[in-house]
């Protein structure tokens, strides 16, 4: 490999928990040389109300995982309570509110007062241990408070993102059987207000939902329909602060977060409280290199992974002072992420590509404008970043001072899995360098034969458990096992393709199933067919992505009209199945594309060619491969024809 390798810097290295290579390598040795060892000790880092026994009991053919058996535990005691003493008036939260200069500071005593009163909330109307509350909330405190909340009295929270639409919030309300919601009367992002409780409304129409929480974010009215509606500011001022902490069998769920995979229904990937919380803290730690007093700030949204264990959980367990982002890149421009940076002086700043990619095109002057010397360690996650992007934020963000991690991992996994180390990892701009202290990737070719040695690629797999590790799936323990165990025995398979180069670094190549990562979101491929077949206008449909400059991979839709579309122009015809799709799912789900076709290239017994569809999609037309094993081998000219038209 020719690969530039950008070495680390003296001055990190000097203060980082893992300060050389070496020792990076000395810990990755003992953690596989006596994992439960490794794991025990890190276990150490959270406070157990009652210590465990053993570390992990894990078999993969079964798909069954259990970290530190018989321990208990709270996880909103470890977020909040056990730093009172020493850390009561630090900031726990610093709220960026969208408009530019607002600021909110929360520490950790009023955290805790917070989170009590909603604590105390939820059971007045009541939740009980084990029950599923839902939250659809903005980046706003209270989203922070009401997850808390829930884990203070063993309440499984499933926080879904509030860009997603009504059908999408109802079917995830109805898989994981809330009986309670919270939600905002509207939330505001970009200077845009959504109307959330609207959003609600519709989705809980036919549902058996009882209470619906409702945080006033904006002066905006809605309706409260009595007996159902509260505002959550009347019903905190009615509780007392004090919430007594249930504690937590180490495997009882924590959460439940729905994430799409290969078929139409997304999946609700449940966590539990004793692995997760050790392991968001464990990586929290190493891979952003966190020392006590450092501002940390991931922009994520709560509504993913990264929001649950980088901006709430992992750094809250460690008593970092998290930053809470409701705005976007670019508002009011595209240096509003720099100027958040130097007036919160975060140490730690955490993003996507996507966003990087986006703020890439404004050039540098944006970011010059902002000092950033307060920044130590860049973070990358989502999706692959180009080397080019990554350059760009080491040089020109980092200005060569910080360290830039790209941190390769899944809503399944709960945390970051393989990364550079601040000071430690000599990087390889694009790759994500290698595993942290305690995992294990192993790569499979398409026989299922472990590639041994270095320059290898194939599909990247996991050999053994980590305590972060998702244990079910909701509701649904066969999906799991089948999803995720039995492509491989043995094996943990993560549906992503990856490349060990000659000196052992890991380049992820993307995904190998139909699943889509748009603008580092993950969107099944079957989830937007559905939502597209769902309306009239719409026989069938075949969707595909395509080289994005932006977004990574953009959406493509290919589809055969239905009867009742008879007569209409192809341009309303596209234009009612983007909504239609940003309806059904959201607007990150609309296809950037689509195309209208005679019919769709499939096999004799049916199948769709998507391989023929995703080189039409990014244009390349000579390398079809073989099509004469098509049903209508024809149709494949057609559809390339349609495809150059458009371009
Ligand atoms: C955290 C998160 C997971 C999928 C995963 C990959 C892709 C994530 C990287 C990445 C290359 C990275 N959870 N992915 N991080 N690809 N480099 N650093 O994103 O469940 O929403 O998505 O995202 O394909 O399987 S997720």
């Amino acid at each position: 490999m020719s690969d530039r390798i950008v070495p680390t810097k003296p001055h990190i290295s000097r203060r980082a928990h893992v300060a050389s290579f070496d020792h990076y390598q000395r810990l990755y040795r003992e953690s596989v040389d006596d994992p439960s060892g490794f794991w025990r000790r890190q276990a150490e880092r959270i406070d157990w109300f009652h210590p465990f026994e053993r570390a992990c009991e894990q078999d993969f053919d079964r798909a069954e995982v259990a970290w530190y058996l018989g321990g208990k535990l709270n996880a909103a005691f470890n977020c909040i309570d056990r730093h009172l003493v020493e850390r009561g008036e630090q900031n726990a939260i610093v709220w960026v509110g969208d408009e530019p200069g607002t600021y909110r500071q929360i520490t950790f005593r009023e955290l805790h007062d917070r989170v009590g009163r909603l604590a105390n909330v939820l059971r007045r109307h009541g939740v009980q241990k084990g029950d599923r509350v839902c939250i659809y909330l903005p980046m706003i405190p209270e989203a922070v408070y009401a997850m808390l909340a829930c884990a203070r009295i063993g309440a499984v929270h499933s926080v879904v993102f509030a860009g997603f639409s009504a059908e999408s919030l109802k079917n995830r309300i109805e898989d994981a059987d809330c009986r309670v919601v919270l939600t905002a009367n509207e939330g505001l992002r970009g200077g845009k207000t959504i109307p959330l409780k609207q959003t609600v409304d519709q989705a809980i129409e036919d549902l058996p939902v009882r209470t619906v929480l409702v945080a006033r974010r904006t002066d905006a009215a809605v309706p409260m329909r009595a007996g159902r509606d509260l505002w959550l500011a009347d019903e905190m001022e009615r509780q007392r602060a004090y919430c007594p902490v249930q504690w937590q069998d180490s495997e009882d769920p924590l959460f439940v977060l729905y994430t799409s995979g290969s078929t139409g229904k997304p999946k609700g990937q449940l966590h539990t409280t004793g692995g997760y919380l050790v392991y968001a803290g464990y990586t929290h730690q190493l891979v952003f290199d966190w020392h006590p007093g450092d501002v940390h700030f991931c922009a994520a949204d709560i509504g993913w992974v990264t929001g649950h264990s980088y901006v709430v959980y992992g750094p809250l367990a460690n008593g970092a002072t998290t930053v809470l982002f409701e705005s976007t890149p670019v508002y009011p421009d595209a240096s509003r992420y720099w100027q958040v940076c130097d007036d919160v002086q975060a140490a730690i700043f955490y993003t996507a590509p996507t966003a990087l990619r986006a703020l890439l095109r404004f050039g540098d002057e944006p970011v010059k404008k902002y000092r950033r010397d307060s920044i130590r360690v860049l973070g990358s996650v989502g999706e692959p970043i180009n080397p080019e992007v990554w350059q760009w934020y080491h040089d020109v963000v980092g200005e060569g001072r910080c360290a830039v991690v790209d941190t390769w991992w899944q809503t399944e996994t709960g945390g970051i899995l393989i990364s550079a180390l601040p000071g430690a990892t000599p990087c390889k701009p694009g790759s994500a360098t290698f595993p942290l202290p305690g995992v294990r990737p192993v790569l499979v070719d398409e026989h299922g034969e472990v590639l041994t040695g270095d320059g290898v690629s194939g599909n990247l797999c996991l050999a053994g458990s980590w305590p972060g590790q998702a244990r079910t799936i909701w509701n649904d323990h066969e999906r799991f096992r089948q999803t995720y165990f039995t492509t491989y025995p043995g094996l943990y398979f993560t549906g992503d393709g990856c490349r060990r180069d000659e000196d052992g670094y890991y380049w992820i190549t993307g995904r190998v199933d139909d699943v889509l990562n748009v603008a580092g979101h993950r969107l099944g491929t079957a989830e937007i067919e559905s939502a597209l077949v769902a309306h009239e206008f719409c026989a069938e449909a075949a969707v595909v992505g395509f080289p994005h400059d932006v977004k990574g991979t953009g959406i493509q839709a290919y589809v055969i009209p239905g009867k009742a579309a008879d007569g209409v122009p192809p341009e309303e015809i596209e234009a009612v199945l983007k909504q239609q799709v940003r309806k059904a799912i959201g607007p990150i789900a609309t296809p950037d594309r689509i195309q209208i076709v005679p019919g769709l290239p499939k096999t004799r017994s049916g199948k769709i060619m998507r391989r023929i569809l995703r080189k039409i999609g990014e244009a390349n037309y000579q390398d079809l491969g073989d099509i004469s094993t098509l049903a209508e081998p024809h149709v494949v000219e057609l559809i390339v024809q349609g495809h150059k038209a458009a371009r």
